[in-house]
């Protein structure tokens, strides 16, 4: 039984599959679980996997393995497939690209579409200011690069992170990242000069963003030094640590302090970026007009692209050629982040997010109303997190947000988990979905926890 026959039966992905959950076997089904098998033998144990199936077809709101299951999808493969998964406008950039040219490295003969991407990331990032942008392959990359940057236009060293904060996993991104497990742990040595500073995280620290924003700003004071930091690097709205939407003015405040000390502020939007958070960049709803903005995932429809997009006078702090790398800014994956855009403009996918947003927050808050174990519904848009704790305490419950996973999963909605203490379920639909596909899936995860 071979995945490739699987396949010739399979319809292509797209908003044309079939809109449904369909469960035709157990999750994982027998082609499932071969593919499983093989990976087990072949892929090392550090690479896991949350679903058990193998992926034939994805588009809409739907994911379909190997046995004919059709799961709905609301974590677009973590943000990424926001625009929809194989959807049509990018489908043809690829295949009209890749018939062209698939590479000739931008180092060595540019071509137009990078340079259409920065046009774009320059237009559509907040900040009237003039702009530039320089494209990579992944979040982590990007902000690998972000941090090059502020330190070669600052001529200093420190880089302040965050509690909770997730930025990736090269030896600097891990560095940057909060959580020991599983990104860092027997990993190190990491980068030096990384610090970490509390942000706001009104839910569990009770203050207010002025509160936050001060005890921040008096750590880098007492503890780094303002003279000796380049780059304070954020996520507006962290993911990976837990969906942590920061209090009103924390953000603002930490921006107006970098500006007064010459520090570069760099808003990580590798996750909240592209329309997902109901603006096209998440730090449009805070007010703030970062110094350099890094993306990815929700980019380029699925391929893979990253940007670092900034004020001119620091992203050209670089001599030439001290930026760059043989695949950034791929031709191929240019060109699916133009269809992309065009796609996320075209369709008002912002808006979207909105509408989506208001289903995930209503149906979770009724929910909440009489269910204690629900400690806290936030987020922005179609990027929603609910914390789960223990009623009595407030102590976080990763064992009940795992177990509502587990349990969705098994009956075909793909959700994901995230946070610091491994106890939020997040919602990242793909903006495609339908809300009676959404509302179905919300049943199921709301089923799962009555019966945890
Ligand atoms: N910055 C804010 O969310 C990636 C990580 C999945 P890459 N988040 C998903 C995992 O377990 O590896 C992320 C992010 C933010 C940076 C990154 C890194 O982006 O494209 O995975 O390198």
């Amino acid at each position: 039984m071979s995945l490739i026959d699987a396949t010739h039966t399979t319809p292509l992905g797209g908003p044309s599959l079939p809109q449904e959950r369909r469960l035709v076997t157990s999750i994982p089904g027998p082609r499932s679980q071969d593919l499983l098998d093989r990976k087990a033998a072949a892929v090392p144990s550090g690479v896991g996997h949350t679903v058990p199936v193998a992926a034939v077809a994805a588009g809409g709101g739907v994911v379909v393995d190997a046995d004919g299951n059709s799961l709905i999808d609301l974590g677009a493969g973590i943000a990424v497939t926001t625009v929809g998964n194989a959807h049509p406008k990018v489908v043809a950039a690829v295949q009209a690209q890749i018939a062209q040219f698939a590479h000739t490295c931008f180092m060595i003969a540019p071509y137009e579409s990078y340079v259409a991407v920065a046009e774009k990331l320059n237009e559509l990032t907040p900040g009237s200011f003039a702009k530039k942008t320089a494209l990579f392959n992944s979040g982590a990359e990007a902000v690998e690069n972000a941090i090059k940057i502020a330190r070669k236009h600052t001529g200093r060293q420190a880089v302040l992170a965050f509690d909770h904060g997730y930025h990736g996993r090269t030896n600097l991104t891990m560095a940057l990242t909060a959580k020991a497990m599983p990104y860092k742990s027997g990993f190190g040595p990491f980068a030096p000069e990384v610090y970490r500073a509390a942000a706001s995280y009104p839910f569990r620290d009770g203050l207010t963003g002025a509160e936050a924003a001060a005890k921040t700003i008096s750590m880098i004071e007492k503890q780094i030094g303002a003279d000796n930091l380049a780059a304070v690097i954020i996520e507006p709205i962290q993911g990976e640590g837990g969906f942590i939407v920061p209090a009103d003015g924390y953000l603002p405040a930490v921006v107006d302090w970098c500006r007064a000390n010459s520090v570069v502020f760099i808003a990580d939007e590798v996750q909240t970026g592209f329309a997902r958070t109901g603006a096209m960049f998440a730090s449009e709803h805070f007010g703030i007009e970062p110094d350099l903005i890094t993306t990815a995932k929700g980019i380029a429809g699925g391929m893979p692209l990253a940007g670092v997009t900034g004020r001119a006078e620091i992203m050209d702090a670089s001599h030439t050629g001290g930026l760059g790398g043989t695949y950034g800014g791929n031709p191929v994956a240019c060109a699916a982040a133009l269809a992309t855009i065009e796609a996320y403009q075209e369709e008002n996918l912002a808006d979207r997010a909105v509408q989506i947003g208001r289903i995930l927050v209503g149906r979770m808050q009724e929910a909440a109303t009489s269910d204690p174990r629900i400690g806290e519904v936030r987020g922005l848009g179609a990027m929603i997190g609910v914390e789960f704790v223990d009623p009595a305490t407030g102590a976080p419950d990763a064992a009940l947000a795992g177990a509502i996973a587990k349990r969705a999963i098994a009956e075909g909605v793909i959700v994901l988990t995230c946070g610091t203490y491994g106890n939020v379920i997040r919602f990242l639909p793909p903006l495609s979905i339908d809300d009676a596909l959404l509302n179905e899936g919300l049943d199921v995860v709301l089923g799962a926890l009555a019966a945890a």
